[in-house]
């Protein structure tokens, strides 16, 4: 990668920089994961510098706007209406609420509001409210995303013609080990669904989960397929199972904290671009692994007390731990 010339430059300079590829091979990403340590932080935060300032970190915060009572059976989701987790279904939200609950996030330092709803798909209906919240979230001046389920490819016009920023849609892990976590719906459709934002001009946010005892080949696998995308998307995700009492995935055993921080680092490297979410599982993660992530090119995360139904680290103690590194909110 040293070395490869950016082709962003006019004529007379001459800049090098990480390439953007699109045609990764497994094998070249399963040598990245398997560098030792030290070597992979090293090529992680020299990509990293190539395109961002390495002491800024951008912040979103969550919101669920629709709870529970889903019908499909993701094996790790507190939502899914099958399991007995203890999550009550609840409605849709009314626009005023979230638009409060927006403020008070923007307020708290926020740039990018982050609207989550468990469905399978939402129903045009739904979408009347979904494109009203999109738009007076916007107003206030911040960023805006959901995540709301597969779409059609109308329903994705909508929501850009709405103004929306960002569509999270997770591939989740790879298509080899996708059917032992979800059977509602199959990698193709989430791909469908994915081709639809893009095409009608949203950013994509798209990435995974690890630590749902997957083999270290199928997390290259994940990283793989969001790496040859045609286009990388713009935010990557990647979480870290939590683990939920009631779910199939409950009693997972732990990952070893270095292998996230190695996921974290190689979607970096695949992706120079893109900005690297750490993104659920911080609650019960060290400072000095978030450390590590955010060394390995993880610009990204989720601020406030709650994700969607399960607790993220008070805002308090990320606020400390910024100071502690130096690290600031990106505007
Ligand atoms: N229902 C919509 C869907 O599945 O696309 C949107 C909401 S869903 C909760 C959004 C994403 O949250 C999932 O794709 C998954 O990657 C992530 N997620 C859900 N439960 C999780 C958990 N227990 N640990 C880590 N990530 C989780
Ligand atoms: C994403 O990749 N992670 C967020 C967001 N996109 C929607 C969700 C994490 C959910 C964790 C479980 C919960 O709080 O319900
Ligand atoms: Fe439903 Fe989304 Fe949870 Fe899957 S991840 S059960 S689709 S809310």
């Amino acid at each position: 990668m040293d070395g490869a010339l950016t082709g962003n430059t006019t004529p007379g300079e001459v800049e090098y920089g990480p390439t953007v590829r699109h045609d990764w091979s497994r094998d070249e990403i399963a040598a990245l994961f398997a560098a030792p340590f030290n070597d992979l932080l090293y090529q992680a935060q020299s990509v990293h510098r190539q395109y961002f300032d390495p002491n800024e970190v951008q912040i979103s915060t969550l919101l669920s706007i629709k709870t529970g009572g889903c019908p499909e059976d993701c094996g790790y989701c507190p939502q899914a209406a099958r399991y007995d987790t203890g999550v009550e279904a609840e409605k849709l939200m009314s626009v005023d609420a979230v638009v409060a609950e927006a403020a008070r996030a923007k307020t708290a330092g926020a740039s990018r509001f982050c609207m989550g709803a468990a469905w399978r798909n939402p129903k045009d209906h739904d979408l009347d409210k979904v494109c009203d919240m999109v738009r007076e979230v916007r107003n206030l001046g911040l960023e805006t995303c959901v995540t709301l389920g597969m779409l059609r490819d109308h329903q994705a016009q909508r929501l850009s013609d709405a103004g929306l920023d960002y569509y999270n849609h997770n591939l989740d892990t790879a298509p080899e080990f996708y059917g032992d976590i979800i059977s509602t719906r199959t990698y193709q459709d989430r791909l469908d669904t994915l081709g639809h934002v893009r095409d009608a001009g949203i950013n994509v946010c798209c990435g995974g989960i690890v630590g749902m005892g997957e083999s270290r080949a199928e997390r290259v696998g994940l990283l793989h397929q969001l790496a040859t995308l045609p286009d990388h998307p713009e935010s990557v995700p990647i979480n870290m199972l939590v683990r939920v009492a009631g779910t199939p995935l409950a009693s997972e055993d732990d990952l070893d904290p270095f292998e996230f921080v190695r996921t974290i680092a190689v979607a970096r490297i695949l992706m120079p671009h893109s900005m690297v979410r750490l993104s659920a599982g911080r609650e019960t993660m060290d400072d000095a692994v978030q450390a590590l992530c955010f060394l390995a090119g993880a610009n990204s995360i989720f601020y406030g007390e709650k994700l969607l139904t399960t607790p993220n680290p008070g805002a308090s103690h990320d606020q400390k731990l910024f100071d502690r590194l130096g690290i600031s909110a990106m505007d």
